[in-house]
């Protein structure tokens, strides 16, 4: 298995298209290039230096990702998304030397720069003559990319891919889902997380085909389905461009689906597909959307097949050389239990995090690669002979997906608590049809406090990603809690649900 970097960088005389953004379309011999020169620009780095990208999706993203890589740097995602006290955080976490950024985003990152973080502008970067000779050799080992990923322990811990996991990833997904350079990859995901990154964005340019970036809105999505041959979506993308198809007139509806049909291949992740959604898709386009399972720590594990049967409410079968295990809570094999994976993909711990390292995994009976532990509660379908993987949900409570994204239930608590009403809280997860998880945030406020929903909200608002800041408040006498005094959240759910808040 090559790694991916070097086959990026051997395109250098490609004239087929990288990426088409909004700013027109880019060679790959032009990204390649871009890449050197980044490189070049931030050489010479110690090995492993944590660089971290605010840039748009785009080429820039692109060259400025793989020039990090080429200078023997880390790439950390940022996102505008967030606000910057999650922003300061994320860079004193990962310990980054280096903030790249695009016009776009100079005046977000400014506050940023300090003694031990400089600002490199992704423009000028590119701009610089390439020198590859004095370039690092790159080690499949070596880490190559730290993602943020939210917990069952407060903020959230950077979870660290080797450029061999990279490498490896990027060819079992390519290789299971039939990518070729002839492949046009429609992409709206958002670059800080696993899906739009590594699956998505990185997964199409291994294979040298041609990636569209776009922001998501549901109207631009369906008109751009005509020049893609791939999309890839998170659940609540469905639902949208679902609502958007409803509101249009026949013509558009027309065109949308004449569009949808030319797509060789939708695939859903990141969160649970509803089947309702999923046969929408069908009804509309002629095929059931592929549906795999996947996690920061370890890209996609599991797929339905690309020209198989795809199976309604299953993931699908590990990709070759992953191996799924289902285990009991006495740590045998089971019918119903949590899923464990192993393989060449898994990544190497959390940065800085030893404990919790040692928590995800488990060492294998034969001396092999340790297991990883996902968190997820699964089974395999019986009914079919191939016995697909059937995702039930999350083993802690903690752990929520909105619309795609994971979050920490107590990392949004410990954010409510710092808020001078707050006597007592609980964020817990409702189904819904929309978010997949809609979050809540039960309160018992402090005697006399009057704070109201709008303000905890601001106040959220302030401090985390828009994406985190729960739909709902809801204030409460007391949160109902367990004769050991710990707030019990499945009946805090329950109530919820049915009405009893
Ligand atoms: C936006 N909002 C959300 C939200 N996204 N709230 C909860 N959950 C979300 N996911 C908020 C906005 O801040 C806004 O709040 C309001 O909802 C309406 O926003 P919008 O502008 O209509 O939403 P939009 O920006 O279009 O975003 C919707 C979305 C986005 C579906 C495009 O959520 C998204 O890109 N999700 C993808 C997440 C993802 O990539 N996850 C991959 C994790 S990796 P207000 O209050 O401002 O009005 C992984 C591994 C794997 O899981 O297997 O793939
Ligand atoms: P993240 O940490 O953001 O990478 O999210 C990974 C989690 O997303 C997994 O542990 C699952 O809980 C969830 N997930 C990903 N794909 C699916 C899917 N197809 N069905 C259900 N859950 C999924």
């Amino acid at each position: 298995m090559g790694s991916l970097l070097s086959r990026f960088t051997s395109r250098a005389d490609d004239a087929h298209l990288a990426v088409v953004d909004g700013r027109g379309g880019h060679a790959y011999r032009d990204v390649v290039r871009g890449a050197r020169a980044v490189a070049s620009s931030l050489a010479p780095i110690e090995r492993g230096t944590r660089v971290a990208l605010l840039i748009s999706p785009g080429a820039a993203f692109v060259s400025a990702f793989f020039g990090v890589l080429l200078a023997g740097g880390v790439v950390v995602v940022l996102s505008p998304l967030h606000p910057l006290p999650e922003t300061a955080y994320f860079c004193e976490d990962a310990r980054v030397a280096i903030l790249l950024v695009d016009e776009a985003h100079g005046r977000l990152a400014a506050p940023l720069a300090s003694a031990k973080v400089r600002i490199a502008h992704v423009e000028a970067a590119v701009a610089t003559s390439p020198a590859p000779a004095a370039l690092p050799e790159i080690d499949a080992s070596a880490p190559a990319l730290q993602l943020y990923t939210s917990g069952t322990t407060g903020k959230p811990k950077g979870a660290i891919l080797t450029h061999g996991n990279l490498g490896v990833q990027q060819e079992l997904v390519a290789e299971a889902w039939g990518f070729s350079d002839a492949d046009v990859l429609l992409h709206a995901l958002p670059l800080h997380h696993m899906h739009g990154l590594a699956i998505a964005l990185l997964t199409a340019l291994g294979a040298g085909a041609t990636v569209r970036t776009t922001t998501f809105d549901a109207a631009r999505i369906w008109d751009a389905m005509t020049d893609a041959t791939v999309f890839m979506a998170v659940p609540a993308m469905y639902h949208r461009l679902f609502a958007a198809f409803d509101d249009a007139d026949e013509a558009t509806r027309a065109r949308w689906t004449f569009g949808a049909r030319a797509l060789r291949l939708a695939t859903s992740g990141s969160a649970a597909l509803p089947v309702s959604l999923a046969e929408r898709w069908r009804a509309i386009t002629g095929s059931y959307p592929l549906e795999r399972f996947g996690m920061t720590e370890i890209g996609v594990g599991i797929t339905n097949s690309l020209v198989g049967e795809r199976i309604p409410g299953s993931v699908g079968l590990p990709l070759p050389s992953v191996l799924a295990r289902i285990v009991g809570e006495d740590g045998a094999d089971a019918e119903v239990g949590e899923l464990w994976i192993r393989g060449p993909s898994v990544f190497a711990g959390y940065h800085e995090r030893p404990e919790e390292t040692e928590q995800a995994f488990v060492a294998a009976a034969d001396g092999g690669p340790p297991w990883f532990r996902t968190g997820d509660t699964v089974t395999r379908d019986a009914a079919f002979v191939s016995r697909p993987f059937r995702i039930l949900g999350r083993t802690s409570v903690d752990i929520l997906k909105s619309g795609g994204y994971k979050l920490s239930a107590l990392e949004i608590e410990e954010v409510l608590r710092e808020h001078p009403a707050v006597l007592e809280v609980a964020v817990v997860g409702i189904p819904d049809e929309a978010w997949g998880d809609r979050v809540v945030a039960c309160v018992v406020r402090r005697p006399g406090a009057v704070a109201d929903d709008v303000a905890l909200r601001g106040f959220v608002r302030e401090r985390l990603a828009p994406y985190k800041v729960p739909k709902d408040f809801v204030f409460m006498a007391e949160l109902p809690r367990n004769a050991v005094g710990k707030v019990v959240k499945p009946t805090l759910a329950r109530a919820l649900r049915e009405g009893r808040g």
